[in-house]
């Protein structure tokens, strides 16, 4: 079977299934298979990853039993236990929980019913052939309901969609004049790279009304559910959203609770349990510092709340001081419209003058611009001098007239297959600073990926390493490497691995961040902007970062500038 993510989860679902069918498992482990399926649908590694390095027992909901099965799972491709537990129960059954709403006793009397695929089911609804057997009608609504969103799903939402679709619905809720106050939660709030669905909170002194005037909201396809103070419902576009309102004296409470992570939560409540403390969302606490503050701790950043140390930090008052969007001083990594002969990738949509322009409007102090130079092997090795000579001439010209803001020349070069860098050092001596990435043979074997980065860290010009492990998000995986290594090059020569805020990539993620501080090692956080619009993606490099608990020394372009000119080498 397969070992990513998805396919482990589901795996540790159905096990919990076949418990539930079989009757066989008590409570305790069916939960622990459930909470262990939902620890890696929200983890940000992939379990196989964490596997290699040994570190399985860092996952949250991860106990003894379950890391032996997953070790078992890894090393021979099935979990002998696993066979035994499935043994006897049809496999549609298992196809069947797919369909959301449906669980495991549903699905075992929809096969005992004849029920022989999801097709066949569909046909059986609509033609009526299973309510004659005696299947509840309105069960049978709410499964084709469930088909339909089945087959409108498409993953996860990437964080910059999400977070746009929440403002527009934080804008509709905050018209109501029962609202006193309202947020975005969830995996939202914490910033993580994707999104499930979106979860809101309000504070009302009438909260029915306020969860009437959200199922009214323009664009709802469906009323989910719907109490008192809370209600999902579904969006046309297939988008889930839930609320939960709570009258302003709670209102600290359920921020806390509803932000998460689950994780986070639960560990929090043991806590509680520890010190004699029972709480809920509904806990009187105004705000969420209130809340904390009734368990002894301080209020960690929602971006941190994913019970890898943040609780411990807290409760010893010693929570990091995270880096914050305003305490960036510059972008470095923007492409431009400028016209290299056959450059190596697409080039910018805007001038130069306009990204500086858009630079200074962001109030920053410098801004760099890295186009991709022209194609290695396409342009010969003089004609390549010469076109990175004009571009150099052109900004130099450029600067004279431009004020308040330094302009930095620089390029985003390719680390080729070989691991040699695709633009004669002559040409990269006469930059400002340079950036290397791969752009190309992204499924080369760990030992390949991990030379290749190794060899553009090896050159003294190369100061930066671009989208370090070139995922797309619903798309490719990230390359593997042998992070630890490379962690220790950067930490010793200073060279920095950038946190790319582009919002199909994310890159370094958030949890390689969190390692590679460990080791001291730098960032710079980019936007790679292809078009004027896209500088504005600096926030959600800042929220990866914070998610890796990075804090303003561990980040070259919140530097001062005689600091950053220093490390970058840049003459003043
Ligand atoms: P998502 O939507 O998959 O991206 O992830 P979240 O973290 O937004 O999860 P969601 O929407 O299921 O729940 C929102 C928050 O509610 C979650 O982060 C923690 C909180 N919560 C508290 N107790 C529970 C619980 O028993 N189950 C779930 N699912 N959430 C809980
Ligand atoms: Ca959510
Ligand atoms: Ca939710």
């Amino acid at each position: 079977m397969g070992t990513s993510n998805n396919d482990i989860a589901k795996l540790f679902r159905e096990i919990a299934a076949a418990y539930t069918i079989k009757k066989t498992g008590n409570m305790f482990e069916i939960r622990a298979y459930e909470n262990a399926a939902d620890s890696i649908e929200h983890s940000t590694s992939e379990v196989k990853d964490l596997w290699e390095e040994g570190k399985l027992g860092e996952v949250p909901g991860f106990g003894k039993s379950i890391q032996g099965y997953l070790d078992e799972l890894l090393r021979t491709g099935k979990v002998s236990h696993f066979e035994i537990v499935k043994k006897g129960i049809p496999k549609t059954v298992f196809e069947l929980l797919d369909i959301p709403g449906v669980g495991p006793k549903t699905a075992q009397e929809l096969v005992n019913l004849g029920i022989k695929s999801l097709d066949d089911l569909k046909k059986k609804i609509q033609s009526g052939d299973l309510i004659k057997k005696g299947f509840s009608g309105k069960i049978a609504q709410k499964i084709l309901q469930g088909m339909e969103e089945l087959g409108g799903m498409s993953g996860r939402m990437l964080l910059p969609y999400a977070s746009f679709q929440a403002d527009k619905i934080l804008v509709y809720l905050k018209k109501s004049k029962e609202v006193i106050e309202a947020h975005p939660l969830g995996s939202l709030r914490r910033q993580v790279a994707t999104v499930g669905d979106l979860d809101f909170s309000a504070a009302s002194k009438h909260p029915q009304k306020v969860v009437d005037y959200f199922c009214k909201m323009p664009g709802v396809a469906r009323i989910v559910e719907k109490g008192g103070t809370s209600a999902t419902v579904m969006l046309q576009s297939g988008l889930h959203v839930d609320i939960l309102v709570s009258r302003p004296e709670s209102y600290g409470a359920l921020l806390q609770h509803f932000t998460g992570s689950k994780s986070h939560n639960i560990h929090l409540r043991t806590i509680a349990e520890k010190k004699g403390l029972t709480f809920s969302e509904h806990t009187p606490a105004k705000t969420e510092e209130e809340f904390y503050k009734l368990l002894g701790m301080q209020s960690p950043p929602p971006e941190i709340r994913e019970d890898t140390g943040e609780i411990e930090a807290a409760l010893n008052k010693k929570l990091p001081d995270l880096v914050e969007l305003k305490d960036i001083k510059g972008d470095l990594h923007t492409h431009s419209n400028f016209p290299f002969p056959n450059p190596s990738h697409g080039p910018g949509a805007d001038s130069i003058e306009e990204m500086i322009k858009k630079a200074k409007e962001l109030g920053y102090e410098f801004i760099g611009i890295s186009d991709h130079p022209p194609g290695h092997g396409i342009v010969s090795k003089e004609n390549m001098i010469k076109a990175i000579e004009k571009r150099t001439k052109f900004i130099q010209k450029l600067k004279k007239s431009i004020k308040n803001i330094r302009v930095l020349n620089g390029l985003e070069i390719d680390i080729l297959l070989d691991g040699s860098l695709s633009v004669p050092d002559e040409a990269l001596e006469t930059l400002d600073y340079c950036i290397a990435g791969i752009h190309s043979g992204h499924r080369g074997s760990k030992d390949i990926i991990t030379k290749r980065l190794m060899s553009a860290l090896s050159s003294p010009l190369v100061d930066i390493i671009s989208h370090p492990t070139n995922r797309l998000l619903n798309e490719r995986d990230s390359s593997e490497a042998d992070w630890e290594e490379i962690f220790k090059v950067c930490a010793a020569s200073g060279k920095v691995l950038e946190i790319n805020g582009y919002p199909n990539r994310l890159d370094l993620r958030d949890d390689l961040v969190r390692r590679a501080l460990e080791y001291g090692v730098k960032f710079v956080i980019n936007t790679d902007a292809h078009a004027l619009e896209q500088m504005d993606n600096m926030k959600f490099g800042v929220s990866v970062a914070r998610r890796g608990w990075v804090t303003v020394k561990d980040v070259v372009n919140t530097w001062y500038w005689k600091k950053f000119a220093r490390w970058c080498n840049i003459k003043i």
